[in-house]
C-alpha cells in the first residue's frame, strides 16, 4: 500500500489497538498506547510526514533521555475502536524536541487534537523503561482491564500481595512476569503526581495497576507488552472467580511458594526474591 498505513510499524500498532478493543478493554475513551519508534521506522514514515509540523507544546514533564525521539500515540479523548477505521483522526506521530520537554504533531489527527491525556505518564514510563532496559523497551499500553479494577477494591494494594495472589492464579504466570506487578494507590489519572508515582514502580516492574482505574504495562514490542497485559488480565479474572466462589476465603488447594521455585528452577526465570519472601499468604484473603 502506497501509503503510511503500508508501513508495518504502523499495521501492527493499528492491530494492537483492534487486539485491545476485542478484548473489551477499551470502553468509549478508554486507555491508550504508545510506541517509541525504531530510526528505520521513522524514516519509511517520513514521506508521508505534514508538510507543516504542528506547534511545539511543553509537555510538563521532561526526559533527557528522549529528545530528539517520535513516538506514535493514541489521541486525547480518541476512541480506540475508531483507530482501525479513521487511523489518521485517532492517533498522531510526534517528535520530541532538543530539550526534552516539548513534542510537535508530525503526523495524523488530522481534524485536531493532542497525544493522548496519559502523555505524561507515558512519556515518563518510557524515559524509565529505556534507562532500565538499555533501549529494549519501547511500548507502553494502558487498558481498563475489568478484573485487574476489581480486584483493586478487595485485596490490600500492595505489589507483593497483588504479585503473589497472580502468580498462584495460574502456572505460566510467574514466568511471563518474573518481576512482579506494582500497584499505584488510586490518584486523579492524567497528571504530574500519577505519572511520578507509576514511574517510581516502572524502575523495578514491567507493570503497574492504577487501583480502581486499570493497568500499565511496558514491553520492547507490541506481542509482547500486549501479552503481558493479557496475562495479567486472565490471572485477575480467575483468582476473582476464585475469590467469589469461596466467599473470599482460601482456596481448597493453592499453588505453592515451592511450587513457584520448582518453575523459576525448571523454566530458568529468576521470581522477584523479595516478593517471594514475602511473610505469608494471610493478606490475600479474608
Ligand atoms: O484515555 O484511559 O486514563 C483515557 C484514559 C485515561
Ligand atoms: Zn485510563
Amino acid at each position: 500500500m502506497n501509503n503510511i498505513f503500508g508501513v508495518k510499524v504502523m499495521e501492527d500498532y493499528i492491530r494492537m489497538c483492534h487486539d485491545g478493543v476485542r478484548q473489551g478493554w477499551h470502553e468509549r475513551n478508554g486507555g491508550n498506547l504508545t510506541y517509541r519508534m525504531k530510526e528505520e521506522e521513522v524514516a519509511e514514515c517520513r514521506p508521508y510526514f505534514k508538510r507543516e509540523p504542528g506547534q511545539w507544546v511543553k509537555m510538563g514533564v521532561k526526559a533527557e533521555n528522549l529528545k530528539g525521539e517520535y513516538f506514535i500515540s493514541t489521541g486525547s479523548g480518541k476512541f480506540l475502536q475508531n483507530v482501525g477505521l479513521e487511523p489518521q483522526n485517532s492517533i498522531c506521530i510526534v517528535e520530541i524536541n532538543e530539550a526534552g520537554d516539548s513534542y510537535r504533531i508530525v503526523w495524523g489527527l488530522e481534524n485536531g487534537g493532542r497525544p493522548t491525556s496519559e502523555f505524561p505518564t507515558h512519556f515518563m514510563n518510557h524515559s524509565v523503561r529505556k534507562r532500565v532496559t538499555g533501549g529494549a523497551n519501547r511500548v507502553i499500553y494502558h487498558a481498563h482491564t475489568p478484573y485487574v479494577i476489581a480486584l483493586t477494591y478487595v485485596l490490600p494494594l500492595k505489589s507483593e500481595v497483588f504479585t503473589r495472589m497472580l502468580w498462584k492464579s495460574a502456572t505460566e504466570c510467574c514466568v511471563v512476569f518474573p518481576g512482579g506487578v506494582g500497584v499505584v494507590p488510586w490518584m486523579v489519572p492524567g497528571g504530574a503526581q500519577i505519572a511520578k508515582a507509576t514511574c517510581a514502580l516502572m524502575e523495578k516492574y514491567d507493570a503497574a495497576i492504577w487501583a480502581f482505574h486499570g493497568l500499565f504495562v511496558s514491553g520492547p514490542d507490541f506481542d509482547t507488552a500486549f501479552g503481558l497485559m493479557h496475562t495479567i488480565e486472565k490471572a485477575a479474572q480467575i483468582a476473582s472467580i476464585a475469590l467469589a466462589a469461596t466467599g473470599g476465603k482460601p482456596p481448597r488447594q493453592v499453588i505453592t511458594d515451592e511450587n513457584l521455585r520448582d518453575i523459576g528452577r525448571d523454566f530458568g526465570v529468576t521470581l522477584n526474591e523479595e516478593i517471594l519472601n514475602y511473610a505469608s499468604d494471610d493478606d490475600l484473603y479474608c
